[in-house]
């Protein structure tokens, strides 16, 4: 980024504080954000689009800061791609889960021995890292991406992901193992809503479920409907379902032709974060990092969200 952007950056390298509207992230181009709230403060996960990327081009994950939503601090890149000696491209989108003290950041790459992606987690002792590659190989490889990962309050994690289709496999208290085998999610048009034109896909789930339980419901809010993709979602009494489509959480905007959720309750708010190509130059391959606050219904259902600047 160059130019009139200049102007308005408010991030600088790290660890500088300063105030920033959305994008969060002005002075790179961000894809992915994925929130963690720990210790009072929300530890924004995300990629990075490479200047110029004409497909994807993402080398490194960044991390950001903030104890209000206003002021962010720039922690830099925590991981990437040369952190997993195996994975040779596609630093796609994962998420950070803290447990026993630990973090352990899940994140979708190519494996180069079979050029497929794979699920592969680095581990830190801050949240701010330096993370490093927990197994050495692939936690799983199926050729499908975007892990999310998800704690329930009996301890059991569960890690999900896919793309075009929905997996789960239950983590062990390590969490960088698991018992049994990956299990398929139905893809059910009750479940996960109804898809027209595109005979292999009939429901609209297509990529970054985000999985998590407030009010003894368990939500999972997933980018829809490829490639002008919007944010709908799903509840289901349990962590492994029955799942019904409950609608859009944020309609088709902005000039990025994917999306990507995180949700997450703060200091007596609800947050929404899902990237869009507003910066100058932004598009489908050079997005942005945003959030929006939201209130949940009375019932637990959540509102349509529109961006503040697409
Ligand atoms: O950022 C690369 C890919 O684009 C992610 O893995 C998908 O969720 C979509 O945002």
């Amino acid at each position: 980024l160059a130019g009139p952007l200049a102007l308005l950056c408010v991030l600088t390298a790290a660890p500088t504080t300063a105030r920033a509207d959305n994008p969060i992230v002005q002075t790179i181009y961000t894809a992915d954000p994925a929130p963690l709230v720990y210790n009072g403060r929300i530890y924004l996960y995300t990629g990075h689009d490479e200047d110029g990327s004409t497909y994807f081009t993402m080398k490194q994950w960044r991390v950001y800061s903030s104890a209000d939503l206003v002021n962010w601090t720039d922690h830099g890149s925590a991981l990437s791609l040369t952190t997993f000696a195996w994975a040779d491209a596609n630093a796609w989108a994962g998420q950070v889960v803290a447990r026993n003290g630990r973090f352990y950041w899940y994140v979708p790459v190519r494996n180069r021995a079979t050029g497929g992606m794979a699920i592969g987690v680095a581990v830190a002792d801050s949240p701010t890292g330096p993370f490093a590659d927990a197994l050495g190989r692939p936690l799983v490889e199926n050729g499908e991406i975007d892990p999310t990962v998800f704690v329930d309050d009996d301890g059991q994690a569960y890690l999900y992901w896919g793309n075009p289709r929905l997996w789960y496999v239950r983590l062990n208290a390590d969490m960088t193992s698991f018992s049994g085998s990956p299990t398929q999610i139905p893809l059910t048009t009750s479940g996960f809503g109804t898809r027209t034109g595109d005979a292999n896909r009939p429901t609209l789930y297509e990529e970054g479920p985000w999985v998590y339980k407030r009010g003894g419901l368990y939500y999972n809010v997933f980018a829809a409907k490829c490639c002008s993709e919007f944010i709908g979602y799903s509840t289901a009494p349990g962590p492994t379902g029955p799942w019904t489509y409950r609608g859009t959480v944020m309609p088709t905007q902005g000039s990025s032709f994917t999306n990507h959720p995180g949700v997450i309750d703060f200091n007596g708010g609800s947050y929404f974060f899902y990237h869009n190509g507003a910066l100058p130059g932004g598009g489908g391959y050079t997005r942005s990092v945003a959030v929006e606050r939201f209130a949940y219904n009375g019932d637990g259902t959540i509102p349509a969200i529109n961006m503040t600047a697409a």
